[in-house]
């Protein structure tokens, strides 16, 4: 029974290795034509193809990484692509039998494609197009993209692919070191940019070996719910002795296989270097494993050629820069009319250089060629900036040429609910790999009521899904009117922001300046329009890059919404420039070894989920849970305090660094308590009402118990009256209370008051940062302690 393709849900599909090494051990001389041998000498090409499937690969590729008219036109058969081509699937048919399926090896074509080089999209595609074709009529089963380094190029490839038939596509880059490919690309902006063009899986070949190629894997497997496919070489090859030799042995490869499938591939094969030892040890080694089960949430992510913007529920809101409009701009206008697009692409280096994360692109002026503009203002933007673009047009030919060009996954910017406008964009963001942005208008203009523009986004979303557009990738755009002129509907806009997310499960656009045409100070509305709409769950403005205002105000906005955690990225935003000078912590408080500085800097950063682990390894170390206290966690805590005050943290370090040390003395506690000594009697602890601080007076009891004193500690934020009752009710020897602030402190007098007011004569002893002996003597304590060591002293002491 002849295999297929969605084997891969049960099993890990082995690919072949190396097509080009074989030939060459088989007489190829450097600079012929390998796909020539299809013709010259098949018997060659099919014993390599025999020996793979022998080896127990699922899938064989063919003969034609170089097949297409650009490299053979390099040998003088650039007329014979079809017959090159057929006679390779042939070949790989007959070895493959049923035991193996055939896929057609796309390589690159080595033209450099716009605007790096002269080659146009066009060219490309059409190349690859006549290639596929030949493959898929001889009945290749599978198309295999593989060690491209352009993502134009493996775009075009793509397209080419699909126009071909309906045959399953898989597609690989190359990357350097297995971070970039080398024209920038990095795995997951290629895993995202493919997985929207519709492959049946994405990967890596070549590359510098296994090892790399794990790092991609993983990478993309963050990303990408499609099958994972890998083929690295044998390593990175040496020159020994004049001869090309791949260092990695079939042994040391199949272990990368399996670890490469527990990274999420699915299909494993080798590339350079590798031979059919190599996939019979690959073959062994994933036999009777499944596919790993990737849960992968639905990813909202636009891209440029070599950085993903994810589109995220978390960190500041991510805004589309609105000025390359030539609307009511006369020298941008005259600009693209004259085709010279250099105020373009000042404006996008301008509005990046602002913080513009992505820009949208609208160069529609009366009279002008706007398929031909669109073409090189994105080619031109491309080349000096590398966001994501939005592609602004009425014109479906326009936004074409724009997606021809643009090197990533862009946004369409816009369909509405129109049927005939849906029939012509969202063929095209399906086919180019785009995201679309969906207009709540129709015929009869912008509903008032937010249900209205609910049913035209409804329309929208199911329309594009229809198209096989994934959800993640519709965004809808709820429409502002003036507030000048329609005061009502602004609110309606808010609430369908609301009803859209949560009926359709869709991410929402908003072009927020429109709301104050016609009115002074728009900057006062809109930054506070932007504000309100994002408390409404919108997820991408369109708004000015230059309005200090609204840029700050998303900050705000991450804040007050949640997004951004503690502030940190507020606080990082607009904290005053750090103090060059370091905090001083005196020279015996110094941590002393790399790990006590770890877990200094661990307080300081707030890291409470690590911090445990961190403190466990120091005492397994053998450092000294005392001196761990008084020499690590105390002076950290301290220099958050000092960086508090002087504003260098805020509140929400305080607490998170607060949460921090309790987690530390959470396990360095039970090793302080071990040392268990005589009954000395019973201290009642507690910090006073009103206040929450409780470190310090944890670690004194702590102490205490470790010195012979039973403890009853009360915890913090505790009532005058609460302490006096405990006091009698535990006949207490001492009561030892503390206070952080300035304005807690009198509760301490009070409970002093108090006790003796009842007739309690038990010692009270008290401490805490704002504490002084003067203010203890004031307040007619019995003992003041500066620290735990000082408090276990002064309990004796008392004791007499
Ligand atoms: Co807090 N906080 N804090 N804080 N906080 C302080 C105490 C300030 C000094 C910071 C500042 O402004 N520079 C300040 C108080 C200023 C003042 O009153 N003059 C302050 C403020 C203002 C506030 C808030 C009001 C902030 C706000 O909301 N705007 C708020 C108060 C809430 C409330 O209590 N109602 C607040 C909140 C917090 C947390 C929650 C974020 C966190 C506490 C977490 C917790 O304890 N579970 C916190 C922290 C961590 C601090 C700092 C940074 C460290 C305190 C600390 O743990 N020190 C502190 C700045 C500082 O002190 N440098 C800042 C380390 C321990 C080991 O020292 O002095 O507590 P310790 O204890 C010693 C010693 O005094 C003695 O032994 C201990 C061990 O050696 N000792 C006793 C203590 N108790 C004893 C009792 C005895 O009988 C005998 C000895």
């Amino acid at each position: 029974m002849q295999k297929s393709f969605d084997l891969l849900k049960e099993k890990i599909l082995v690919l072949d290795g190396a097509m080009g090494t074989m030939l060459q051990s088989c007489g190829l001389k450097p600079g012929e034509c390998p796909e020539r041998w299809n013709i010259d000498h098949p018997e060659v090409v099919q014993r390599i193809h025999r020996l793979y499937v022998a080896a127990g690969a699922d899938i064989i590729q063919t003969n034609t990484f170089g097949g297409n008219r650009f490299k053979l036109r390099e040998f003088g058969l650039g007329n014979q692509v079809a017959e090159i081509n057929k006679a390779a699937v042939r070949l790989a048919k007959q070895a493959a039998g049923d035991r193996a399926l055939v896929a057609v090896s796309i390589g690159p074509t080595g033209q450099l494609i716009e605007p790096f080089g002269e080659t146009t999209f066009d060219e490309v595609y059409a190349a690859f197009r006549e290639q596929v074709t030949a493959a898929v009529q001889a009945g290749a089963d599978l198309i295999s993209l593989e060690t491209m380094s352009d993502l134009q190029e493996i775009r075009a490839a793509m397209l080419a692919a699909r126009d071909s038939g309906p045959v399953p596509v898989i597609c690989q880059m190359t990357f350097e070191g297995g971070q970039r490919t080398m024209l920038g690309t990095d795995p997951v902006t290629a895993a995202v940019v493919l997985t929207t063009l519709g492959a049946s899986a994405v990967g890596a070949n070549c590359s510098g070996g296994p090892a790399e190629l794990l790092k991609v894997i993983t990478a993309m497997a963050m990303v990408t719910d499609l099958p994972l496919v890998v083929q690295p070489n044998a390593g990175l090859p040496v020159l020994i002795d004049g001869q090309t030799v791949y260092p990695e042995s079939p042994a040391t490869m199949a272990e990368y296989a399996v670890k490469l499938v527990d990274a999420g591939a699915n299909i494993v094969g080798g590339c350079c270097g590798t031979n059919p030892d190599h996939i019979r040890a690959i073959s062994q080694a994933v036999r009777g494993r499944r596919p790993v089960k990737r849960v992968v949430p639905p990813v909202s992510a636009l891209t440029g050629r070599s950085q993903t913007l994810f589109i995220q529920e978390q960190g500041r809101p991510i805004f589309i820069g609105e000025r390359i409009n030539p609307t009511a701009r006369k020298k941008l206008a005259e600009d693209i009319r004259a085709g010279r697009m250099l105020h373009v692409v000042e404006e996008a280096q301008a509005q990046v250089a602002a913080g513009a994360p992505m820009l949208d692109v609208n160069v529609g002026v009366p009279g002008v060629d706007e398929v031909a503009a669109m073409r090189k203002a994105v080619l031109q933007i491309q080349s000096t900036v590398d966001v994501p673009l939005a592609l602004d047009s009425t014109n479906p030919e326009a936004i074409e040429a724009g997606l021809k060009v643009f090197a990533g996954k862009p946004l369409i910017n816009s369909v509405n609910g129109e049927a005939k406008s849906l029939q012509a964009i969202l063929p095209l963001a399906r086919r180019y790999g785009a995201a679309v942005l969906g207009l709540t208008l129709d015929s009869h203009g912008i509903p008032s009521t937010a249900e209205g523009r609910l049913a035209i986004a409804r329309r929208i979303v199911d329309a594009a899904l229809a198209y096989g557009i994934r959800r993640e990738d519709i965004y809808i755009d709820c429409l502002v009117q003036t507030v000048s002129a329609q005061q009502a509907e602004v609110m309606e806009t808010l609430r369908a922001i609301q009803l859209v997310k949560r009926e359709l499960g869709v991410k929402t656009i908003l072009g927020v300046s429109n709301v104050s045409h016609g009115l002074p100070r728009r900057e006062v509305l809109n930054s506070t329009f932007l504000a309100m709409a994002c408390g409404f769950g919108l997820d991408l403005p369109i708004m000015n890059p230059f309005d200090q205002r609204m840029r700050e105000g998303l900050w705000a906005v991450a804040v007050l919404t949640g997004r951004d955690p503690y502030a940190r990225g507020y606080i990082d935003e607009f904290r005053p420039a750090l103090n060059e000078a370091p905090i001083t912590t005196s020279e015996a408080a110094k941590p002393s070894s790399d790990r006590q500085q770890r877990i200094y800097q661990a307080v300081l950063n707030g890291e409470k989920a690590s911090i445990a682990a961190l403190v466990k390894a120091a005492l397994e170390e053998g450092v000294d849970p005392l001196v761990l206290v008084n020499q690590t966690l105390i002076p950290a805590i301290e220099e958050v305090g000092e960086r508090y005050d002087k504003k260098i943290f805020f509140l929400p370090q305080l607490m998170l660094a607060g949460e921090t040390m309790k987690a530390a003395f959470e396990v360095v506690k039970p090793r302080l308590a071990t040392e268990q000594a005589q009954n000395l009697g019973t201290i009642v602890l507690a910090t006073v009402q009103g206040d929450i601080h409780d470190i310090g007076k944890n670690i004194v009891a702590v102490m205490l118990e470790n010195y012979g004193w039973r403890v009853v500690d009360l915890g913090r934020d505790v009532p005058t009256a609460t302490i006096v009752e405990a006091a009698v009710r535990e006949q207490a020897t001492i009561v030892g209370l503390s206070a952080l602030m300035t304005t807690t402190m009198p509760r301490m007098a009070e409970v002093i008051t108090a006790m003796r007011a009842r007739g309690v004569k038990t010692k009270v002893m008290v401490g805490g940062a704002v504490v002084t002996a003067d203010y203890a003597a004031k307040i007619g304590a019995d003992g003041y302690a500066a620290d735990a060591r000082a408090a276990v002293l002064k309990a004796k002491e008392l004791l007499g």
